[in-house]
């Protein structure tokens, strides 16, 4: 059954029908949440049997049709060994988590979102979608539009987007405009042509497309026996997922579930850290980067949209924001690669490289229960991955050949 559901202001706390078309507050501009009657909720997450998926939850989930899925969620939780070896030796005592989002149906997390959007836009009548994206909304939305059989229309910051997300986006059939600027401009233009056009926007200031995000919490509460971890590490970009996350744990809270919500912990690029920014400096809200740069081009944003509710999700819940370089990324993503069987993509890396660091530097404790989330497969960014690795070796199709080789 489907939940009783508002739209709700975070700032003015205004309510709003939710079949409105809005992405802000009309009366004051601020961001919008989706607000249920907790009380009144009878929570039944045993309706798809032991199978967990999005829809495993959809007595917290505000879709009111038959949803547009494709098997979304039921991603593995894994336990590192070797990786928090590598890392020194308190850490080995201490139990890491990956939840590795990167294998979901398109290869990231933005899937549990876009079953609950683009349901949503179905619902709601809209005939055409839409998003700016470093690439993985793109593909998801492209994915997921294909599958609903309406139009999908994405902007991209013209050659920053990496390989493998522009060929899903292009495949699927959705019509992709390179904008020559960066994500945030084009996310400024996107905005615009929704309004004059009517398209539904499903970038993360759609609070519909977070409630799907939010599963990642109750996922992982339920694979831990209905517990909560004590830590959650995830990269930052437009700062939707740390906001989506947060909330899945208050509401579980909330509702009795569980009794406790972990530190909400962000990571960001050294070269785009405005939420980081904001929590070292103590800053009422973020100040935009205006010329982010990262080789995690998912996460080079400069004003993320969401800020005011990761600001919230980081602060209220007693957690952290730091950054890491680019090499420290790297090389996460080659640890968790190699030690682990794990591939991700370097967005996704930033939260092994922040885990990592944090422990370095002493500002978390070995012995706490940490999960971090991986975002995004491998495969996404077959560019820089063959960049940084060491090059396959020619040899002639020759038996000495190839044994000198093998050996040398
Ligand atoms: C792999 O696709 O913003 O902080 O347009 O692809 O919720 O934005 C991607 C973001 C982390 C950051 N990891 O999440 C887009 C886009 C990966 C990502 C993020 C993204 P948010």
């Amino acid at each position: 059954m489907t939940p009783a559901y508002q739209l709700q202001c975070i700032d003015c706390h205004a309510e709003y029908d939710p079949a409105e078309i809005i992405y802000t507050c009309p009366s004051c501009g601020g961001l919008l949440e989706v607000v249920y009657d907790l009380p009144a909720i009878e929570v039944d997450f045993h309706t798809s049997g032991e199978c967990r998926s999005v829809w495993k939850y959809r007595s917290l989930l505000p879709v009111d049709i038959e949803p547009v899925t494709i098997g979304e969620g039921g991603t593995p939780l894994y336990r590192l060994g070797r990786l928090t070896l590598n890392i020194d030796a308190n850490a080995s005592a201490s139990e890491i988590f990956v939840k590795h989002e990167g294998l979901n149906p398109t290869g990231s997390f933005k899937d549990r979102g876009m079953t609950v959007g683009v349901s949503k836009a179905i619902e709601l009548g809209m005939k055409t979608v839409a998003c700016a994206s470093t690439g993985n909304t793109s593909a998801s939305l492209a994915t997921y539009a294909a599958r609903a059989g309406i139009p999908a229309v994405v902007f991209l910051p013209g050659g920053q987007v990496a390989l493998g997300k522009v060929a899903q986006a292009l495949i699927h059939g959705a019509k992709v405009l390179n904008i020559r600027g960066n994500f945030d401009e084009a996310l400024r233009l996107m905005r615009q042509v929704c309004d004059e056009y009517g398209f539904y926007l499903l970038n993360s200031i759609n609070p519909f497309r977070l409630e799907g995000q939010k599963t990642i919490a109750f996922e992982i509460a339920d694979e831990l026996g209905w517990e909560v971890p004590d830590r959650l590490i995830l990269p930052v970009g437009n700062a939707g997922n740390i906001s989506a996350i947060y909330k899945g744990f208050k509401e579980l809270k909330m509702c009795g579930i569980t009794d406790s919500i972990p530190k909400m912990t962000g990571i960001q690029a050294e070269g785009s850290r405005p939420v980081v920014d904001a929590i070292e400096r103590e800053l009422e809200a973020i100040e935009p980067e205006q010329n982010p740069e990262t080789i995690a081009t998912a996460i080079r944003i400069g004003d993320p949209v969401n800020a005011a509710k990761a600001l919230r999700a980081i602060r209220e819940s007693g957690g952290l924001a730091i950054s890491v370089t680019d090499e420290e990324i790297v090389e996460a993503q080659r640890n968790l690669a190699s030690l682990e069987g794990i591939g991700v993509e370097p967005a996704s890396a930033t939260s092994i490289a922040g885990m990592r660091k944090l422990l370095a530097d002493g500002l978390i404790d070995a012995d706490e229960r940490i999960v971090c989330v991986t975002t995004g497969h491998i495969l996404k960014d077959p560019t820089e991955v063959v960049d940084v690795c060491t090059k396959p070796t020619w040899v002639d199709a020759d038996i000495d050949a190839v044994r000198r080789a093998v050996f040398g």
